[in-house]
């Protein structure tokens, strides 16, 4: 289906949003992408960020945008390599956590925590990474049991085909076709919210006879850009199928998994990359992602973009067009 969509901030690009309530505000955290010169690949290094703004609004499809200017920079990041990629933020008792994937200096994505005293930052980055953390793309649900859950991993450059059971292999190793596609994984947080609390677990996405999604499946297979959200006490576990370019989304009953795979919440949009955020303000729910449209199709510059997200009475979520291929 067709929706009216808002691009949110024309001046600039802007990819990845995360977008939380926070104090009764919309708040978006996006990567953001500019013009570094260095020519696409499949590792990703044309996505050369090296610093975070945030934005809050208390209408998203009319409202007023506010940019509360740059929170967070490579150069105030101690063990900074290059890209900084898809972050993603929490509260807990009145400070908010930043969760931010960022090569070392080895060339390795690790994620790492940064703090603030409000949401529109700054954040002051922790010293090292989390300990034991890989891969990219963090995402955080504050659970109603008051539990911290961060989702995580990507394929590619986001390098997470070079991890099996939370241990750095030889060389990558992308999978077999008839093999179970490698999964994104979830980890509770430390009650610090500095660590994970125990050793990750994978994020396993069942087909309609319940058996895992293959290698081979790539239009419904994870690839990167997980979010969770709950509708109606049920998990939603949604991510992008990467080189298909779809969001797609999966249901279970845990924060764990596992869950069961359901459907497109985004046809393709202009550009490669596909990444979103799901969230209810006011009564209503949006989709928030990005696009390359205004930058002509330049898949590394990306433009942050919304519009309303609707369930059936099944709580299925009715697939967006995303105006691309
Ligand atoms: O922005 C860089 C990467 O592109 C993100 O981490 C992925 O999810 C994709 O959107």
């Amino acid at each position: 289906m067709k929706k009216e969509m808002r691009y949110l901030v024309p001046g600039d690009y802007m990819a990845d949003p995360s977008v939380h309530v926070f104090n009764g505000k919309l708040y978006i955290y996006p990567s953001h992408d500019w013009e570094s010169g260095i020519p696409e690949n499949d590792n990703g290094d044309h996505f050369n960020m090296k610093d975070y703004h945030v934005f809050s609004t208390e209408d998203p499809m009319q409202g007023e945008i506010v940019d509360h200017g740059m929170v967070l920079d490579t150069k105030d990041i101690p063990w900074a390599g290059r890209q900084l990629w898809d972050c993603d933020v929490a509260e807990k008792e009145g400070k908010y956590y930043m969760y931010f994937p960022l090569k070392d200096q080895n060339d390795i994505f690790r994620l790492g925590v940064a703090i603030a005293d409000n949401p529109a930052g700054p954040f002051i980055p922790q010293p090292d990474p989390m300990k034991g953390s890989y891969s990219i793309d963090p995402a955080v649900l504050k659970d109603d049991d008051g539990a911290y859950y961060l989702y995580f991993g990507g394929l590619w450059g986001g390098q997470l085909q070079r991890y099996r059971d939370n241990k750095a292999l030889e060389s990558a190793d992308l999978g077999q076709a008839d093999e179970p596609a490698i999964p994104a994984r979830v980890v509770r947080l430390s009650d610090d919210m500095l660590e994970f609390a125990e050793t990750p677990r994978p994020v396993v996405i069942l087909d309609e006879t319940g058996q895992p999604l293959k290698v081979g499946d790539n239009m419904r297979r994870f690839f990167e850009a997980s979010w969770m959200h709950k509708y109606n006490g049920k998990y939603y576990f949604s991510y992008s199928t990467g080189d298909t370019h779809r969001l797609c989304y999966a249901i279970g009953d845990s924060p764990y998994g596992p869950f069961t795979y359901q459907g497109v919440i985004l046809t393709p949009v202009v550009g490669w990359t596909t990444h979103h955020s799901i969230v209810e303000y006011k009564g209503k729910w949006y989709l928030f992602h990005h696009d390359s449209v205004p930058s002509g199709g330049r898949t590394w510059l990306r433009s942050l973009k919304v519009c309303e997200l609707e369930y059936d009475e099944q709580g299925h979520i009715l697939t967006i067009d995303g105006g691309g291929e």
